[in-house]
């Protein structure tokens, strides 16, 4: 038989991962009220947690069900240190009274999120690649465990064009789902693991980061990456020589990119959009770094004060050391020689 003591430890390991991300223990909120294995404050945390994630929820108020605070609950509601609930009609909706609010989740159980143990995530690349990292930062981000599998020596193969066929990387595995381009990953990931969120409540604020996401596909991207930090170091790692061509006309374009970065940034805050971290960071982040081993980078970023601080809180957060800390060693990207020919740009 188990010691009380060891049953106590099990079940705040358990708490602790349920509250971080309610789905991935329980089948649905009404999972959380019937279990008999946590006290009301741990149910009421589970609950909130869920209801953050839950983005079919329908506030109680729309239905004259009352809610929104204890005194309008009437007779029936609970003390705020109870939990209870029950499920209605063929049970595909959940109430639950929480901390005297009357709450609704919609189509509690979405099987994706239910079933994500996170042992069958795998993400295809190859480590210093910009877009890979930011799905990866994403990932590390949310804490969700994945397996890095390095597509280095599978690269134009066949092994690898079964996963994209256009030749690129990432690719996200998760199960027996298979999606590639990174817009698609990271929003797949927002929505199956939603705490911590990544993109704002606001419709408005989730166009301005959709924006800055178009924007690093776009312009930050093909010049920082595509044009100069070939030119300059993956090519010469290589041996294969400079193009200056190549650089002299991607240089403008990224002086245009990092001054509205220096604009957007006027607001005084931390991050792109305001005081939240969100997808646009973890987007133009790693295009940021490849850049900054170029020449042309150390010359250029300290023009742009608000940028380079945005940068070095960026480089700073737990969530972007503890990626850079779990990549191997800067090595010569080998099947970037098949670049040189196939797709580097000329003028
Ligand atoms: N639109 C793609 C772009 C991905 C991309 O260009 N990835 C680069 C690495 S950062 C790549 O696969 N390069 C390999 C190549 O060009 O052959 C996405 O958003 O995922």
């Amino acid at each position: 038989m188990r010691a009380p003591q060891e049953e106590i430890v099990r079940d705040h390991a358990y708490v602790d991962k349920a509250k971080l991300s309610p789905a991935r223990i329980f089948k649905s909120p009404m999972d959380v009220v019937e279990t008999n294995d946590i006290g009301p404050a741990e149910k009421l945390a589970i609950l909130q947690a869920w209801e953050a994630d839950e983005r079919a929820l329908l506030r109680a108020e729309d239905e004259g069900m009352g809610g929104g605070g204890a005194s309008s609950q009437g007779a029936s509601c609970p003390q705020p240190s109870q939990v209870s609930g029950r499920r209605n009609g063929a049970g595909t909706h959940v109430v639950i009274w929480s901390a005297g609010r009357l709450l609704r989740f919609s189509q509690a159980t979405k099987p994706h999120l239910r079933s994500a143990s996170m042992s069958d995530l795998i993400v295809y690349g190859f480590p210093r690649s910009t877009f890979v990292n930011i799905v990866r930062l994403v990932l590390t981000h949310k804490e969700v465990p994945y397996t890095f599998h390095d597509l280095e020596p599978e690269m134009g193969k066949p092994s690898h064009l079964a996963l994209h066929p256009f030749n690129r990387v990432p690719i996200l595995r998760h199960g027996d789902f298979t999606v590639y381009e990174t817009s698609a990953i990271v929003s797949y990931l927002e929505e199956s693991f939603p705490t911590p969120a990544l993109q704002p409540k606001s419709v408005r604020d989730r166009a301005r980061m959709n924006q800055w996401i178009s924007a690093v596909n776009s312009y930050y991207y093909p010049y920082m990456i595509y044009h100069v930090s070939h030119e300059r170091n993956v090519f010469p790692e290589l041996g294969i020589p400079s193009d200056e061509d190549v650089v002299a006309h991607a240089l403008p374009k990224i002086e245009v990119g990092l001054k509205v970065v220096e604009r957007e940034l006027a607001h005084g805050k931390d991050y792109l959009l305001g005081s939240e971290l969100t997808l646009a960071d973890f987007y133009l982040l790693p295009s940021t770094y490849s850049f900054s081993f170029a020449p042309e980078a150390k010359a250029m970023y300290p023009k742009y004060p608000s940028f380079s601080r945005w940068r070095e809180k960026m480089e700073g957060l737990p969530t972007v050391k503890k990626l850079r800390a779990a990549l191997p060693p800067r090595a010569p990207i080998q099947h970037a020689r098949e670049w040189a020919v196939s797709h580097r740009p000329k003028y």
